[in-house]
């Protein structure tokens, strides 16, 4: 999956790097500084930014100026970075690699990284509570960060039921229920993010949740499609780590030309969603065509 084919994209993602890198600056008379070197090394390293991207666009959709929303939708890739950062961890994942360059555990230290990703996780919150939305907006977007990057309805929920499905036959619907928490739920977020900082028309409102929704599942199992395919642009390995780690996924589960049916599917019902807003969709048509494999 690449995000730099797109001309929103290619406006808006200096727009979220340069806050990012303002947001967690250098710092080098703090004690703290490796772990803040750390912290940026995974921040501002090669990662799409789609979450970022995703409360911005919808933001626009309704109002000219993206900055109100910038520092909110930056908070979403401090969650973001956290999860990747401590998924990679030898207690977790174990992995070696990520966006082409040596995780963070390899590139400093085990310790270091788990700082790390504290470290974001927590300035994610402290960032959303400063940014300069109204304040009952930001108390929302709180409240649903916690739920939706939470333990006990979101993405470490999500993560808890995948560690114990390993190695284990489940179904389909378990295998999306697993999905629609660890990686859905961040991208949920991130349209909710969109909608409270617009306040759109409701049927618009309804709409984009629905995509929302379809758009956390499509990116997955066009995800698990990628692991088969192309895992040496994935991992820098030249076999599917799903494989290696015994995961169930949507090609084990469909087998391949199953999961791409079920993608081909999900994105004509995305589209369709999209066609139903009251206002120019192109930015968040995009989002679609990155997953477009
Ligand atoms: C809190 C430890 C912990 C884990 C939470 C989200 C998650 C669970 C772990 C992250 C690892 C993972 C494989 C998530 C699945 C979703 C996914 C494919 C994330 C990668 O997202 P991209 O493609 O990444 O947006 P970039 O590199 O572009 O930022």
């Amino acid at each position: 999956m690449t995000a730099t084919c797109c001309s929103f994209f290619q406006q808006t993602l200096p727009l979220i790097n340069s806050r990012l890198d303002a947001l967690v600056p250098t710092d080098s008379s703090h004690a703290s500084s490796d772990v803040v070197e750390a912290a940026r090394y995974a921040l501002l390293g090669p990662g799409k930014k789609l979450r970022p991207a995703l409360a911005i666009a919808i933001y626009t959709l309704y109002h000219n100026d993206p900055s109100p929303i910038l520092d909110a939708a930056c908070s979403l890739e401090m969650i973001h970075t956290y999860s990747l950062i401590h998924d990679d961890l030898p207690g977790l994942d174990n992995d070696d690699m990520r966006r082409g360059r040596p995780t963070v555990h390899k590139a400093f230290s085990e310790s270091t990284a788990i700082l790390a990703g504290d470290l974001l996780l927590t300035h994610a919150f402290g960032t959303l509570a400063d940014c300069s939305l109204a304040p009952e907006v930001r108390l929302k977007m709180t409240s649903e960060m916690s739920r939706l990057s939470g333990g006990f309805t979101g993405m470490i929920a999500g993560q808890a039921i995948d560690l114990k499905s390993e190695g284990k036959n489940i179904s389909e619907k378990e295998l999306e229920q697993l999905h629609s928490l660890k990686t859905g739920a961040l991208l949920e977020l991130s349209v909710l993010f969109g909608i409270l900082g617009a306040n759109p028309p409701s049927e618009d409102q309804h709409h984009l949740m629905k995509f929302a929704k379809l758009y956390g599942l499509l990116f997955q199992v066009v995800d698990d499609i990628v692991d088969v395919l192309h895992p040496l642009q994935k991992h820098g390995k030249a076999i599917s780590s799903d494989l290696i780690n015994n995961k169930s996924t949507y090609v084990s589960l469909l087998g391949l030309e199953g999961a791409q049916q079920k993608a081909a599917s999900l994105m004509k019902e995305a589209e369709d969603c999209l066609n139903q807003l009251k206002v120019t969709t192109s930015p968040l048509k995009e989002f679609l065509s990155i997953l477009k494999h």
